[in-house]
């Protein structure tokens, strides 16, 4: 059994997603940022920056595990599923490119442009570019690689998705981004997805273009 500790955010999606697709058995620990319970003694004994997502494995001597990238490469190597050994190399880079750009541009982009509009135009300026550039890119890529880190789905396409899966918060207008958008759809359809989307039980169905 693994004890997932999150919120439910894209960060916290990425690994309801993982866990579904890979078929482990776990249970959900709601941490509510909002109300500050990241910031708890017990909490930071996992989470060292107090944030979520985090992992215990109780099959692993109660191993737990920070930062989402991290997790899903732990999870990935302990399944054997969509971290194929060979393709590390790719995997990689698009996992990286994730965790290091994607998602903390899109992150301010929430920030300036969802919740705090009108507060710092500076801030809104410069997180819509970049985000814009981030789906042009991504549709680059797109237009000639099946998934981001080739031809099969893999952990960087699972910690891209909930991030994208965000589009209405970002007024880019996924669907004029041909390639992201068909990516985006065909994710949509796995029944992983659709239940990991949904792992606080809330009755939440996935965004369409
Ligand atoms: N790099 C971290 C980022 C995690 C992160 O920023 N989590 C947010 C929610 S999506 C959080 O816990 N925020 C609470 C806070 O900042 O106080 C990861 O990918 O796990």
């Amino acid at each position: 059994m693994i004890e997932l500790f999150a919120a439910d955010t894209p960060n916290g999606k990425k690994i309801s997603i993982m866990l579904e697709e890979i078929g482990f058995k776990y249970k959900v620990t709601k941490i509510n940022i909002l109300e500050g319970e990241q910031f708890k003694p017990d909490f930071r004994k996992i989470s060292p920056f107090s944030k979520i997502p985090v992992i215990i494995d109780n099959n692993n001597n109660n191993e737990a595990i920070f930062e989402s990238g991290a997790i899903l490469i732990y999870l990935g190597e302990r399944s054997k599923q969509f971290y194929d050994f060979d393709d590390r190399l790719k995997i990689n880079q698009w996992l990286m490119a994730q965790m290091g750009y994607v998602g903390p541009i899109i992150g301010q982009h929430h920030q300036f442009h969802h919740y705090n509009p009108g507060k710092s135009e500076f801030g809104e300026e410069r997180y819509f570019k970049i985000s814009r550039s981030i789906y042009k890119d991504l549709d680059e890529r797109l237009s000639y690689s099946k998934f981001l880190s080739g031809s099969n789905y893999t952990i960087a396409d699972i910690a891209t998705w909930p991030w994208i899966a965000r589009h209405e918060w970002h007024d880019i207008g996924l669907k004029n981004f041909k390639n992201l958008c068909r990516w985006y759809l065909e994710i949509s359809k796995r029944e992983a997805v659709i239940k990991g989307y949904d792992f606080m039980k809330r009755g939440e169905t996935i965004p369409k273009p």
